[in-house]
């Protein structure tokens, strides 16, 4: 009997739901397609010294060329080899990225791809990113190697070998995801192909996995891989330190497989969040600010120490996946900086913060058909760097909203309020809301079409805080608004509706 509860506890305690990071910081921010170079340059030159605790990447390992449509973002989905060898970098650059981020404390997460290969129409040849060969009539990829024995074709039971019905866990898992060839993850050997590649990761320093496509696994096979996975380098991290894991469970209802049944192996994408979130900032299907009142396990999320939240992520922000056109990204600049501001205030969740590159959208019938669009690349197809302008934006169409003066400041808010519950809430029966962290921090929104003109209970001790929307404290002085907390500690906001960004923030870090 004690056995057995030793190894239920040890069971339980390989769920890995503690990000790793370092002391004060909350946030990660998704860098999505940059290259190595850029990241290792940008968690020295502005994530480390802003509170940014960590970076996901894309997918490290080789990757299929898609030629048609011409270098779309997806085809980083569809592996070849685990070769360290994309669009964003090979190993060297890899390596010089995780070591270059981690010796400022910007930890690496890994979005790994380990449901599938490529699709099974690709044919065959060596067009990947390094090269690997590939035949997918006879399910070869010597780069590993895999061969036939190593997917799922005699499990699958649909007519066609693809997932045809998501309401049947079975062919959800064990058929193929839209034509991309399905790992049998039961096998101890696929199982030791995918851990050899996660370790390597470790090995070099990575801080934790993206687990893409969950839904497409059986939790138990995710279980045993996970099992087999070594303590993070200690050279960076606590001896005996596991790998962050969160894994991509698209739940919002309705379909045979639920988030919870991940929650024994680490985090899981709570993409509810996101969507309800855009519909009531958008004042759609009669929501408003005022409800966020009971916001996170009231709203029916997944418990807040499982969840993994944002307001938008490569898939959802092309306007199709999880909460279709309910979702805000940088293209409702506005709305967006409320949502992110308003994730980044509230405890509920780990949070993600997105950052983009543009494209021209162009919708047809509803759907932009240009939601394929790759990253921003040269005529050769290589991936063009971020160049950061004067202002501290940055160019080559990388929209950089990690920078945005309202969102970074957020991030900052996020880790000086962290642990404290929420506070001296108050809303008006509409889009008026505000709240505290404990004493440490309070945010106010007017997303109503009328003025906002009230004086508040803060709970901060009394001085002089600058608002971190508007600007920030630098120095001795507030580069813009600056609110005074009174002795009882009250303060007065005035945001005008028509104010550029319609909400307001304040937090000890940024007093007087
Ligand atoms: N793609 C377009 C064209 C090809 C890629 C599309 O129309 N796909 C059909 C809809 C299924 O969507 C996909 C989902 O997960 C993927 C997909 C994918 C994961 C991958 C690679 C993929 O196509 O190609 O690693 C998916 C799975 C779900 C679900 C919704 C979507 O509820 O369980 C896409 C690509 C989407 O739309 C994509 C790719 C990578 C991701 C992701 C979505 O990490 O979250
Ligand atoms: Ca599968």
């Amino acid at each position: 009997m004690k056995l057995f509860l030793l190894l239920v506890v040890a069971g339980l305690c390989s769920a890995q739901y503690n990000p790793n990071m370092m002391d004060g910081k909350t946030s990660i921010v998704h860098l999505f397609e940059w290259r190595w170079a850029d990241i290792a340059a940008e968690c020295e030159r502005y994530l480390g010294p802003n509170g940014y605790g960590g970076v996901q990447i894309s997918p490290p390992n080789e990757n299929i060329v898609v030629t048609n449509p011409n270098r779309p973002w997806y085809e980083r989905y569809q592996p070849v080899s685990y070769k360290l060898c994309t669009r964003s970098g090979n190993e060297q650059q890899f390596r010089d990225m995780v070591t270059r981020c981690n010796n400022v404390g910007v930890f690496i997460y890994v979005d790994s791809v380990i449901n599938h290969m490529c699709g099974s129409s690709a044919g065959s040849g060596t067009r990947s990113t390094c090269g690997s060969s590939y035949s997918t009539g006879t399910r070869d990829f010597p780069g590993v190697p895999y061969s036939k024995l190593d997917f799922n074709d005699n499990k699958c039971t649909t007519r066609s070998g693809d997932i045809e019905n998501y309401a049947d866990a079975s062919q959800v898992r064990d058929c193929r995801l839209v034509d991309l060839l399905d790992l049998a993850l039961e096998k101890d050997y696929v199982r030791g192909k995918i851990a050899d590649f996660m370790n390597n990761l470790i090995g070099i320093g990575v801080a934790g996995f993206r687990l893409d496509a969950s839904k497409h696994m059986w939790p138990g096979d995710i279980k045993a891989i996970l099992n087999r996975l070594g303590d993070l380098n200690t050279k960076w991290f606590p001896s005996g330190a596991k790998a962050f894991i969160f894994q991509e469970v698209i739940d919002l209802g309705g379909e045979a497989i639920s988030a919870s049944e991940y929650f024994g192996n680490g985090r899981v994408t709570e993409f509810k969040y996101g969507a309800m979130l855009g519909n009531v900032i958008r004042k759609w299907n009669g929501e408003k600010m005022a409800y966020l009142k009971n916001w996170g396990e009231g709203w029916g999320f997944m418990p807040t120490d499982k969840a993994l939240v944002f307001v938008d992520n490569h898939d959802n922000q092309r306007g199709h996946g999880a909460g279709g056109s309910s979702i805000l990204t940088f293209f409702d600049a506005r709305l967006y900086k409320m949502g992110v501001g308003f994730m980044l205030a509230h405890p509920y969740g780990f949070t993600r913060v997105m950052s983009s590159y543009r494209w021209t959208r162009n919708f047809v019938d509803g759907k932009d058909v240009n939601d394929w669009i790759g990253p921003p690349s040269n005529s050769d197809g290589s991936t063009k760097a971020v160049t950061i302008n004067a202002d501290s934006t940055c160019g080559n169409d990388w929209v950089c909203e990690h920078r945005w003066r309202e969102i970074m400041n957020m991030v900052l808010f996020r880790n000086a309020v962290d642990g404290e519950a929420v506070a001296n809430w108050w809303n008006n029966t509409g889009n008026q809301i505000a709240f505290g962290r404990g004493s440490k921090g309070f945010i106010v929104f007017n997303n109503d079409n009328s003025n906002m003109d009230v004086t508040l209970m803060t709970g901060l001790p009394a001085g002089t805080y600058c608002d971190v929307i508007s600007g920030q404290k630098e120095g001795t002085r507030c580069t813009s608004k600056q609110i005074s907390v009174a002795s009882d500690g009250s303060a007065h906001f005035l945001i005008p509706t028509t104010a550029e960004d319609p909400f307001l923030a304040i937090h000890v870090n940024a007093k007087l």
